[in-house]
């Protein structure tokens, strides 16, 4: 009898059609997001550095990788490493290796994370001429990205995420001329080695994605992430929503609403060879010389250049937006 009235009380439930709940509210949908962890980002920062730069062609730089490869593994069963030739600026020939790691590999409904791992062979742009020809630490310009994408990677293992994720670990980005060589025309070619080949030749045929996230520098104490003109001009939307949660939980102080230049970097063959919308979140600062961040391409992007409060900033905002998707 109780269950007979149950049933009736259920049936008497007004049906609620499709969107009406959505169109009462601006709100998005409170969601469980997890907590980011700076600690484990950092500590990922000060992995890599011990490992010495990351150029491509050294040992430092093969060894790296194979501790990727090896982390990658703790947190899915679906890695891809795809490994190559490409030729850089200078005829020189790089083995290099990007690493794919996916997660609910089966739905098409995904997006796309990325950032570069090798370290650049020179700190052209450092005050002290005699290091110009130094590899670079690469603490923010690299190893920052990975750490977050390494941690996001954790953190997609404990609670899987309501669309599919996959996080590329590009290699030979930075292996572009140095500054005090005559530019080129064909200096957009000459950047993101890694990330082109895989645009041509992505690591499963046809591969696409609704969207993707490039992170380029995002560990530096009081870092600013301007607009980043590219990102505007083939993913304007994305860079607003991103911005907008980045605000909304609370980091207005790195997410700036002002635009920033055009930079060429991984997201670019992404966007043009793969048609896949895609933005940088990069550190851009108008008054440091450069436009970017002001250890860029310097003796002093090393480990003292990381703060945890940008490492989180960064790693918070993509949780939100990984698990607030639908
Ligand atoms: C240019 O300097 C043309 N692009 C820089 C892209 C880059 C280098 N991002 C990090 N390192
Ligand atoms: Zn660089």
């Amino acid at each position: 009898m109780i269950l007979l009235l149950l049933l009736l009380v259920g049936c008497n439930q007004p049906v609620s059609r499709e969107g009406e709940n959505q169109s009462a509210t601006i709100q998005k949908p409170r969601v469980a997001v997890p907590e980011f962890n700076s600690d484990s980002a950092y500590a990922n920062v000060k992995i890599q550095l011990g490992f010495g730069p990351r150029v491509p062609n050294t040992k430092e730089h093969e060894k790296c990788g194979t501790w990727l490869d090896m982390q990658l593994k703790t947190f899915t069963p679906n890695i891809i490493v795809q490994k190559g030739k490409v030729t850089a600026y200078n005829g020189t020939t790089l083995a290099f290796q990007n690493l794919i790691a996916s997660w609910k590999p089966e739905t098409n409904n995904r997006i796309l994370l990325c950032a570069h791992w090798d370290s650049r062979p020179y700190a052209d742009h450092d005050p002290d001429p005699k290091n110009r020809r130094k590899p670079v630490d690469a603490a923010n310009d690299g190893a920052s990205g990975v750490a977050v994408l390494l941690e996001i990677a954790r953190q997609l293992q404990l609670k899987a995420p309501p669309i599919g994720v996959d996080i590329i670990l590009f290699d030979a980005e930075d292996y572009g001329p140095p500054q005090d060589l005559p530019i080129t025309e064909n200096a957009d070619e000459q950047w993101g080695l890694g990330a082109q080949y895989w645009s041509n030749n992505p690591h499963k045929e046809g591969y696409t994605a609704r969207y993707g996230i490039l992170l380029d520098m995002v560990g530096a104490s009081k870092a600013t992430f301007l607009m980043e003109g590219i990102s505007l001009q083939y993913a304007g939307d994305i860079v607003k929503s991103v911005w907008a949660a980045a605000n909304r939980i609370g980091y207005s102080s790195f997410f700036l609403f002002e635009q920033g230049g055009f930079i060429t970097d991984d997201h670019l063959p992404i966007n043009r060879i793969r048609n896949i919308p895609t933005i940088d979140i990069i550190h851009l600062d108008k008054n440091s010389g450069t436009g970017f961040y002001p250890g860029w391409h310097t003796t002093h992007d090393n480990l003292a250049s990381i703060d945890k409060l940008t490492l989180k900033a960064v790693g918070q905002t993509l949780l939100t937006v990984i698990y607030e998707e639908k």
